[in-house]
């Protein structure tokens, strides 16, 4: 457990490799059911270079009306599939959060795909932190102060890692710079796996 800034923690190999396979066996259900989408960014439509689903009672979609947490798959129309067993575990255990997260996105880099600076302000619940957890391919991340343009420090996450981002982490700026390819074997087909998992609304 490595305290990387205020509010940030990282369990580097927190997850075993049987851990990630099975994880992994639970998420390829979740894509049969919900298949990856790519989002689009508000306004311009622009592709994101990363694709997503989303499993849990809400899921985190964008498109040219904007960023939003929906009940349904932009394209099936069906609800999300449940959340893993597992995934609920794992935030009742490190989440120190007394409610279960609403949502778990599942975003899919492939070898040349990233994600710009941005912070994560959909939520309604800004008291509850937000769990990552990574699979396959390592990753560059860069995580900043909740100014824009302030310093940044880059950590490097590979499989089977978990951060947590609570308290004044949670509305830092945070990107993926790059996904070191061939760093992994789990996924056959290479690249990386991220669930970020996440409260939206105000418990009653
Ligand atoms: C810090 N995902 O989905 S996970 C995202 O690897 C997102 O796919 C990245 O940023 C990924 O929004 C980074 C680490 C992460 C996730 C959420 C955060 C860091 C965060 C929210 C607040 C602060
Ligand atoms: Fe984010």
């Amino acid at each position: 457990r490595i305290a990387v800034a205020p509010g940030v923690v990282h369990w580097p190999g927190r997850l075993a490799p049987a851990e990630q396979a099975a994880l992994l066996a639970e998420l390829r259900a979740v894509a049969r059911k919900a298949p990856f989408f790519q989002p689009r960014m508000p306004k311009t439509g622009k592709p994101f270079s990363v694709r997503m689903t989303n499993c849990g009672p809400l899921g985190w979609v964008s498109d040219e009306r904007g960023y939003r947490y929906q009940p349904l798959h932009p394209e099936t129309g069906e609800p999300w599939p449940l959340m893993p067993a597992p995934l609920l575990a794992l935030w009742e255990e490190l989440a120190g959060y007394p409610h279960p997260p609403e949502a778990c996105l599942v975003n899919f880099y492939a070898a040349g795909a990233k994600m710009g600076l941005h912070q994560d302000r959909d939520e309604q619940e800004f008291d509850a932190p937000v769990l990552s957890v990574s699979l396959g391919d390592a990753a560059l991340f860069r995580i900043g102060g909740t100014e824009r343009g302030g310093k940044t420090v880059s950590l490097k996450l590979a499989s089977g890692d978990v951060l947590l981002f609570g308290g004044e982490a949670r509305l830092a700026y945070h990107g993926i710079d790059r996904i070191l390819a061939g760093s992994s074997t789990l996924l056959p087909e290479g690249g990386r796996i991220n669930l970020t998992l996440r409260r939206v609304t105000k418990p009653a």
